[in-house]
C-alpha cells in the first residue's frame, strides 16, 4: 500500500481560485497540495480553446489584484483578452510565484471522506494515491463540468465531435469542412462568427435564441491604462463596491427605465449599445425587477436584431421571447451579422428537433445534414457539476450528493453543515457567477485564508456551519431571487439546462452586500459556524 501524504490544506483545482488559494496558504506557512486533473494551470482558460474564445470582462478588471508589481507590469493589448493571452498570464503567475512544485497535475480527485477521529479529510485520486489534510478547499470551478447531451447514434458518427471546453490543444483545421454548432450560449456566440469564416458551411442548431449585445472590442487606450495604473488599488476598491464587482468607471444608471420618457430611454440605450459590453445591461436599475422596464429594453434589442439580420424569417428565429438579462448576458462580435452569410444556416430545434446523429451527420425531424465536424457548445453542469462528480462524504458518511439531492444548500455559499473543514470557492449561494469572477474569487480566498489562520492561531481543529445558519442563508438567497425576474426563464443558473437537475436558483444576486455579511461573520468570531 502507498503511504498517505498528509498536509495542512488540500486544494482541488488549479484555476484562478486554486492558484491564489495556494499562494495564500504558503504565506501562512501551511503545507499545501493542489490536485489538478489538467496537465497545467489555468482551469477555464486551459480547457476552453475554441476559436474566438476570450473574456468578456473588461481587461483591466479580469486579473489578480493581490500583487501591486504584477498588476503594474502586466500589459493587456485589448479591451477583452483572448484565451491564449489569459492562459499566458496565468502561466506567468504560476512561474513568478513558483506555484507548480506544490501542484499535482494529471490527477483527478475521485473521492473525499471526513475522518471524525482525527479531523482529517482523506482523498483518493485516479492514480491510486491517498492524501489527507485538515482543510479541504474545493476550487473545482463553477463552469468546468461540460454538458454533452446524449443524442441517439453519437457513437456512429464518422466525422469528429468536440465540446467547446474540450477543444484539441493542437487546434482544429476547419477550412473546407461542413461544421455544425449545437447551442447558442456565450461560447457559441463567440465561436460561430469565427467558424463561419473558416468552414465551407456552418449549420447552427438553436434551442433558445440569445439576447446578445455588441462587445465592441478594441485595443486598450494607453491613456486609460495609465490613469488606472496611477491608482490601481483605488480602481479595484471602487469596482468592489459595484453590484457586479466591476465597471466603476461606467457605473450602472441608477434610474428606473419607465421613469424617463420614451425618447430619453432610447437615447440612453443607444449610448450604451455603442459603448458595448456589460454596461448595456446597466442602462437602468430595474431591468431585472420590473417586467415593463424589461420589455422596453428587450424591444430595443429586438429592433437591433431585425435591422442587422437581412432575412426577416431568420431574424424572427434569432429574436428571443423571454426576459432579457435573465440568462447570463452574452456579448458578441458580429454574431447576428454572421447569419447574413451564404454559408451559414440556422435551424430551430424546437420546430424541428434533432432526432439522431448518423454516420454522415445529423438528422432532424425534417432533414438530414451532411457534416464533417459537430461542435457541442452546449455549456456546463454549472456550479454543482464538478463538486458532485466527486464522491464527498462528511460526518457519519453523509454524502454530498444525497444532501444536495433537492438542490445545493449551505451557509454563505462557503460551507455545508455535516462537512466540517470543507469549503467551496464561489460555491452556490454566493454571488459567484453573477459578478466579475476575479473579484468573487479573491474575496473568497482572502476570507478563507483569514478563517484558516484564525483556526490555527486559536488551536481549533474543526469548523462547521450550523443547520440554523444554513436554513437562514438558503431562505435569504431565495428571498432575494424571488424579488427579481430571474426565475422567469430557463437558465443554467437554475440548472434548467441539465435534464433532471433540481430547479434551484444557485448564485446569490447580492454583491457587494454579501461581502459585508462575510466580514461581519468573521468579526463575530465566525458566527453561524461551530468551532471546536
Ligand atoms: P476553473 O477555472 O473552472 O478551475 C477549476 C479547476 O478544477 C479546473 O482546472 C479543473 O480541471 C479542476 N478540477 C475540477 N474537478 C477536479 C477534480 N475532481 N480533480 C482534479 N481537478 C479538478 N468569468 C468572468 O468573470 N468574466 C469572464 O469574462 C469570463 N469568461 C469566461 C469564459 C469562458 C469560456 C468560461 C467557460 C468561463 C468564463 N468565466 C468568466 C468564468 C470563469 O470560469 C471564471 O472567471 C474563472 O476562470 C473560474 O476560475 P476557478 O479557478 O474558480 O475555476
Ligand atoms: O453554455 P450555455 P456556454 N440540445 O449554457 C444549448 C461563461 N462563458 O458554454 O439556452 C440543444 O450558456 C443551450 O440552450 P438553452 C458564461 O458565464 C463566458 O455558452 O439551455 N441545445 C444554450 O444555447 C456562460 O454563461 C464567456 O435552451 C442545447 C447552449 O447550448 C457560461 O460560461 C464565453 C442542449 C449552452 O449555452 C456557459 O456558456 C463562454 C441540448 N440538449 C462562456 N443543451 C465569455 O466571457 C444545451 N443546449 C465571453
Amino acid at each position: 500500500m502507498r503511504p498517505v501524504d498528509r498536509f495542512d490544506v488540500i486544494i482541488v483545482g488549479a484555476g484562478i481560485s486554486g492558484m491564489y488559494m495556494l499562494y495564500r496558504m504558503r504565506q501562512l506557512g501551511l503545507s499545501t497540495r493542489v490536485i489538478e486533473m489538467a496537465s497545467d494551470v489555468g482551469g477555464t482558460w486551459y480547457w476552453n480553446r475554441y476559436p474566438g474564445a476570450r473574456c468578456d470582462t473588461d481587461t483591466m478588471e479580469y486579473s489578480y489584484s493581490f500583487n501591486e508589481e504584477l498588476q503594474q507590469e502586466w500589459e493587456w493589448p485589448e479591451r477583452y483578452p483572448t484565451q491564449p493571452e489569459i492562459l499566458g498570464y496565468l502561466n506567468h503567475v504560476a512561474d513568478r510565484f513558483e506555484l507548480r512544485p506544490d501542484i499535482s497535475f494529471n490527477t483527478r480527485v475521485e473521492a473525499a471522506a471526513f475522518d471524525e477521529i482525527d479531523n482529517q479529510w482523506r482523498l483518493s485520486t485516479d492514480d491510486g494515491a491517498e492524501l489527507s489534510a485538515r482543510f479541504l478547499i474545493m476550487a473545482t470551478g463553477c463552469i468546468s463540468e461540460p454538458n454533452i447531451p446524449a443524442i441517439a447514434g453519437m457513437e456512429t458518427f464518422s466525422g469528429s465531435m468536440y465540446h467547446t471546453a474540450r477543444w484539441p490543444r493542437e487546434g482544429l483545421e476547419l477550412s473546407g469542412k461542413r461544421v455544425a454548432v449545437i447551442g447558442t450560449g456565450s461560447s457559441a456566440v463567440q465561436t460561430i462568427p469565427v467558424i463561419a469564416r473558416q468552414a465551407a458551411h456552418l449549420t447552427v442548431f438553436q434551442r433558445s435564441a440569445q439576447w446578445s449585445v455588441p462587445a465592441h472590442n478594441r485595443p486598450v487606450d494607453p491613456e486609460m491604462v495609465a490613469e488606472i495604473k496611477a491608482d490601481y488599488a483605488g480602481f479595484r476598491a471602487r469596482n468592489r463596491l459595484q453590484p457586479a464587482g466591476q465597471l466603476s468607471h461606467i457605473p450602472s444608471n441608477d434610474v428606473a427605465a419607465m421613469s424617463v420618457g420614451e425618447e430619453e430611454r432610447a437615447r440612453i440605450l443607444e449610448e450604451r449599445w455603442q459603448l458595448g459590453g456589460f454596461p448595456f445591461f446597466g442602462a437602468f436599475n430595474d431591468v431585472l425587477t420590473d417586467a415593463e422596464s424589461n420589455r422596453a429594453v428587450a424591444d430595443f434589442v429586438r429592433v437591433k436584431i431585425r435591422n442587422i439580420v437581412k432575412d426577416p424569417r431568420v431574424a424572427d428565429m434569432l429574436t428571443p421571447d423571454y426576459t432579457i438579462n435573465c440568462k447570463r448576458p452574452v456579448l458578441d462580435s458580429g454574431y447576428f451579422e454572421t447569419f447574413n452569410r451564404s454559408n451559414v444556416q440556422l435551424v430551430d430545434i424546437n420546430a424541428t428537433p434533432i432526432e439522431a446523429i448518423t454516420p454522415s451527420g445529423l438528422r432532424s425531424s425534417e432533414a438530414d445534414y451532411e457534416l464533417d465536424v459537430i461542435v457541442f457548445a452546449t455549456g456546463f453542469d454549472a456550479m454543482t457539476g464538478a463538486l458532485l462528480k466527486i464522491d464527498i462524504r462528511g460526518r457519519g458518511g453523509l454524502s454530498l450528493r444525497e444532501k444536495w439531492a433537492a438542490g445545493p444548500v449551505n451557509y454563505l455559499g462557503l460551507q455545508v453543515p455535516g462537512f466540517p473543514n470543507l469549503f467551496t470557492i464561489t460555491g452556490p449561494g454566493s454571488p459567484s457567477v453573477l459578478t466579475n469572477m476575479m473579484v468573487a474569487i479573491e474575496q473568497h480566498v482572502e476570507w478563507l485564508s483569514d478563517c484558516i489562520e484564525f483556526m490555527f492561531e486559536h488551536d481549533h481543529a474543526r469548523i462547521e456551519a450550523s443547520e440554523e445558519a444554513q436554513d437562514a442563508w438558503v431562505a435569504h438567497v431565495n428571498e432575494v431571487v424571488n424579488r427579481s425576474l430571474r426565475l422567469s426563464c430557463n437558465s443554467w443558473y437554475l440548472g434548467a439546462n441539465i435534464p433532471g437537475k433540481p430547479r434551484v436558483y444557485m448564485p446569490l444576486p447580492g454583491f457587494p452586500e454579501y461581502v459585508e455579511k462575510c466580514d461581519e461573520v468573521a468579526a463575530m468570531g465566525y458566527a453561524g459556524f461551530v468551532l471546536s
